[in-house]
C-alpha cells in the first residue's frame, strides 16, 4: 500500500484546491458539494432540462426527451434529496496470486518432471511481493523442495525485480506426516507403494530433512530460475538436472507478501501438504491457496454528476473525450473532470474524503466515501472512481447513469451495486493487476504508461478482475 499513497496525495492536493482553482470560481466548487443541498435546478427557473454536454452532435442526440422529466412533475413528482454511500468491500487476501505446475516444458499433459525437464509458470507481483513453491522428492516418503516459509524475495530493497539462479534459496523439508524410508528404496514411496497416502504416519512437524539418510546435494538435483518480462510478470523456472536422483511432481505456487503455506518446526496444517508432499498431488493444497488468493485494491476519489442529458462522462466505444477521463483513472486525480464538469450546467461535485477521515484521500479496503444532493425529478446520477491497482480502469455505472426515479416517480433506493461497471479508459495499456509497474500504487509519476489510443469500454484484457461487488459497494438513500 505505501507505495502509491503519494502519488495519490499529489492528485488528490490539486483536487483538494477547488478553492483555488480558477476553473471552479465561478461554478460549483467541488468541495462544498459533497454535503450539499443545491439542487439540479439550481439553473432551472424552468421546467426545460440544461444541456450539460458539449456542443457534439453526438451528446446532443442523446439527450433525454424532457417529456420524460416533463411527465414527473406533471404528476407532481417534488424534488429529492439523496446521498450516496460508495464503500471499498476488498477483503484481505493473504496470496496476490497462486496456482498449480504440473506440465513439464514441452509436453501437453501433466506428468511428473523427470530428470532433464522442467516445470515453468508466470505469475504477476508487485514489489514486496515474494514467491513461495513445493514440488515432491518423488523418491521419498514426504519430502519437498521449497524455499523456506518466509520465500524468496522477488524484489531487491530498490525496487528491482530478482533475477536468475535462485537456487540457493530452495532446500529440502520434511512434511513430518509419513516416517521416513531411505531415498528412493522405501516401498511406501510414491514409485512403489501400493497406493496414495500408504505409509507409517510420523506426526512430526514440518522441518529441513534430517533422518539420518544421505540426499544429493541441491544444486546437483535441482535448479530454480527467475526471469522478469519487464511488465510486472515473472516466469519461474524448476529444472530438474539430468544427473537427478529423483522426479519432481506436480506441485504448487503461490506469491505472498506473509508467511506462505506452512509453517517450519509445526505440524502440517492439514491444508494438502501432506498429498503434496507423499504422493505428489497438489490439488488440494492448490485450493485451499485458491480460497486465499485476490486482489483488493483501493479506490480513489472521483466526479458525480446529477443530468438530464446522457452520458456526461464518457461514451461507450467512443475515445476518451479528453476532458480529465484520463486523470482520474490513471493517476486517482478527479480534478481535469471536475473542472470540465463544473463549466456545465448540471449539479455535479468530487467525492475525496473518506467517511471519517480528516482530508482528502484513498479509499482503502473498509473505508466510504459520501456525498449528498438533491435532483429535481427525471434527474439521472453518474459517477466514476478508479480501480487503483490499475493503469485506467474505474467503476461506474453505464455511461448514460442510473435513473433517481423510476416509472412510477419513486426515488430509487438501497444497494445499487449491481449498476455498476468495471470500465477501460482506452488510454493506457492495461498491466496485470495489482502488479503493472505503470499503474498508480507503483508508477513513477503522473501519467506514466503506454498510451493505448483505444475507447472506453468494459474491460476486456484477458486478465481476471474479482467481482465488481468483491471491491466496491453502492447505496443510495433518500434524505
Ligand atoms: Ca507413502
Ligand atoms: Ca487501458
Ligand atoms: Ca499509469
Amino acid at each position: 500500500m505505501r507505495p502509491f499513497i503519494p502519488m495519490l496525495v499529489a492528485g488528490l492536493a490539486i483536487a483538494g484546491c477547488s478553492s483555488d482553482d480558477p476553473m471552479s470560481a465561478k461554478n460549483e466548487p467541488a468541495g462544498k458539494l459533497v454535503t450539499s443541498t443545491t439542487t439540479a435546478g439550481g439553473h432551472r427557473g424552468s421546467a426545460s432540462v440544461p444541456r450539460i454536454l458539449n456542443s457534439s452532435a453526438t451528446a446532443g442526440g442523446l439527450a433525454v426527451s424532457s417529456s420524460v422529466a416533463g411527465g414527473l412533475r406533471e404528476r407532481g413528482v417534488s424534488p429529492a434529496s439523496f446521498t450516496v454511500l460508495i464503500e471499498n468491500v476488498s477483503p484481505a487476501y493473504k496470496y496476490s496470486a497462486s496456482g498449480v505446475f504440473n506440465t513439464p516444458d514441452g509436453t501437453s499433459a501433466p506428468g511428473a518432471a523427470l530428470p532433464g525437464s522442467a516445470y515453468s509458470f508466470s505469475f504477476a507481483a508487485a514489489p514486496g511481493a515474494k514467491l513461495s513453491f513445493a514440488t515432491m522428492f518423488v523418491q521419498s516418503n514426504d519430502l519437498f523442495y521449497s524455499p523456506g516459509t518466509a520465500g524468496i524475495e522477488l524484489f531487491t530493497t530498490d525496487g528491482l525485480p530478482v533475477t536468475g539462479d535462485i537456487t540457493a534459496q530452495v532446500q529440502l523439508w520434511d512434511a513430518g506426516t509419513e516416517v521416513n524410508q531411505e531415498p528412493g528404496v522405501g516401498a511406501d514411496q510414491a514409485p512403489r507403494q501400493a497406493g496414495a497416502n500408504t505409509g507409517a504416519a510420523e506426526d512430526g512437524v514440518v522441518q529441513l530433512v534430517a533422518d539420518g539418510f544421505t540426499y544429493p546435494d541441491m544444486a546437483a538435483n535441482i535448479q530454480v530460475t527467475l526471469a522478469y518480462a519487464s511488465n510486472g510478470v515473472f516466469t519461474a523456472q524448476i529444472s530438474n538436472l539430468s544427473g537427478s536422483s529423483t522426479p519432481l511432481a506436480p506441485g504448487v505456487y503461490a506469491v505472498h507478501t506473509s508467511d506462505a503455506f506452512f509453517t517450519s518446526g509445526s505440524a502440517d496444517a492439514g491444508n494438502g501438504l501432506e498429498a503434496l508432499a507423499e504422493d505428489g498431488n497438489p490439488a488440494d493444497l492448490a485450493t485451499a491457496l485458491a480460497a486465499k488468493t485476490g486482489i483488493g485494491s483501493p479506490l480513489a476519489p472521483g466526479v458525480f454528476v446529477v443530468h438530464k442529458s446522457l452520458a456526461p462522462l464518457f461514451s461507450n466505444g467512443a475515445a476518451d473525450r479528453g476532458e480529465g477521463l484520463e486523470a482520474l483513472a490513471e493517476d486517482g486525480n478527479p480534478a481535469p473532470l471536475s473542472a470540465t464538469l463544473a463549466t456545465r450546467a448540471a449539479l455535479n461535485g468530487v467525492f475525496n474524503t473518506p467517511v471519517g477521515a480528516s482530508g482528502p484521500g484513498p479509499l482503502l479496503p473498509g473505508s466510504a466515501y459520501s456525498f449528498s444532493f438533491t435532483a429535481d425529478p427525471g434527474s439521472r446520477l453518474s459517477f466514476a472512481t478508479m480501480f487503483v491497482q490499475s493503469n485506467d480502469l474505474f467503476y461506474a455505472p453505464a455511461s448514460t447513469g442510473i435513473a433517481l426515479w423510476d416509472a412510477s416517480g419513486t426515488p430509487i433506493s438501497g444497494d445499487i451495486t449491481n449498476v455498476i461497471q468495471l470500465w477501460d479508459a482506452g488510454s493506457e495499456v492495461n498491466q496485470a493487476p495489482g502488479a503493472g509497474p505503470d499503474q498508480a500504487p507503483r508508477q513513477a509519476g503522473a501519467d506514466n504508461g503506454a498510451a493505448e489510443n483505444g475507447v472506453v469500454q468494459l474491460v476486456n484484457d484477458g486478465f481476471s478482475y474479482p467481482a465488481n461487488n468483491s471491491i466496491v459497494r453502492v447505496t443510495i438513500t433518500q434524505n
